[in-house]
């Protein structure tokens, strides 16, 4: 039978979802929109085939509405959804960040502990991007040989009025924090940010690009370049050395095109097109993963680990200079 997903906050995310939920993913349809503003959730319902709108997560829940929750409100909004799908034991995939704070993710921890099984998957996508996946694949063949250092790019072409300082690292390093000990093996043991000449065309209220200097436990050395104003399109790239030769990922693909003297290739214009084939196989491996009554991708352990190093980015970020990191080990029931 079908699996019914009610998701959760209908703004540009979950919007997204919903019509990917409807028209890509198999297995699935949404059965329920919970979003307070009327205007959004009528919005939603109309790019559905007949889902149903409630203003509380509880609401949907309580009329039996759902067999899973997807989470696409900011990340402040979380925690009071997750607990409650996690009494229900409701299977969540649930946008990034897991929480805000690593005091709020190990109460969502807790409560699925104490469920006894694990039911929420969290929405770092980029594990589900086929370049990343092999890269990953690469580094752990061992093929070119030891990962020495990662040189990251992470370039969004300008950010909303919403996007504050502290963003940089809670909304957009935060998917570094997660994929770079992914993709090379080892947690991260200390991180520094450092501020780059400033970008006239950045908004006030804000400082950037900043450069991200990240020490992993194996001393795999990695920098991330943020930029969030850099005005020509939205790119993500990582290059991976190695003893002997180098890799990389996020390089413009497709068409090329030579034309009145110049030769050029498209470039995104946002992580919609970016991430589409990661986000469609991230939603479709976590409704295969429910309906066989299991969990995959990253966990709320993930989620916790990442929130302690966003918690460390921020601090740097006001002038703390290098902050290490102290992650406990993985629980058992994480591992
Ligand atoms: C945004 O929230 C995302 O998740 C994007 O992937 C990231 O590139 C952007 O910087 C964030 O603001």
């Amino acid at each position: 039978s079908t699996f019914r997903v009610g998701v959760v906050g209908a703004g540009m995310m979950g919007a997204d979802h919903i019509k990917r939920l409807t028209q890509t993913i198999s297995g699935a349809d949404v059965s329920a929109v919970i979003e307070p503003d009327a205007e959004r959730a009528n919005a939603a319902l109309e790019s559905t085939r007949d889902a149903t709108a409630y203003m509380r997560v509880e609401d949907a829940l309580e009329a039996g509405a759902v067999d899973g929750l997807l989470v696409a409100t900011p990340g402040f909004l979380h925690e009071p959804v997750l607990l409650p799908a996690i009494e229900a034991g409701i299977p969540t995939l649930c946008e990034k960040p897991l929480t805000p704070d690593p005091e709020s993710s190990l109460r969502v921890l807790e409560a699925e502990q104490a469920g006894g099984r694990r039911l929420i998957q969290v929405g770092f996508m980029r594990r589900f991007d086929p370049e990343y996946r092999q890269m990953r694949q690469l580094v752990e063949s061992g093929d070119s040989g030891e990962l020495l250092l990662l040189r990251c790019a992470h370039r969004n072409p300008q950010v909303p009025d919403s996007y504050q300082q502290e963003s940089l690292i809670n909304d957009s390093v935060v998917h570094e924090f997660d994929i770079v000990p992914w993709l090379a093996g080892s947690p991260i043991r200390s991180v520094e940010v450092k501020f780059a000449r400033r970008n006239p065309l950045t908004p006030e209220r804000l400082r950037e690009p900043i450069l991200v200097l990240m020490e992993l436990e194996n001393g795999v050395l990695v920098d991330l370049e943020m930029n969030v104003s850099i005005q020509f399109g939205y790119q993500v790239t990582t290059e991976a050395v190695f003893d002997s030769g180098v890799a990389r990922i996020g390089e413009p693909a497709g068409m090329q095109t030579w034309r009145s003297g110049r030769f050029s290739m498209g470039e995104h214009a946002d992580f919609t097109t970016r991430f589409a084939t990661a986000y469609d196989a991230q939603v479709q491996a976590w409704v295969d993963a429910a309906r066989a009554g299991t969990t995959t991708g990253p966990s709320a352990w993930d989620g916790y680990r990442v929130a302690v190093a966003c918690e460390a980015g921020v601090a740097s970020l006001g002038g703390g200079g290098q902050r290490t990191i102290d992650i406990p080990p993985t629980p058992a029931f994480y591992a």
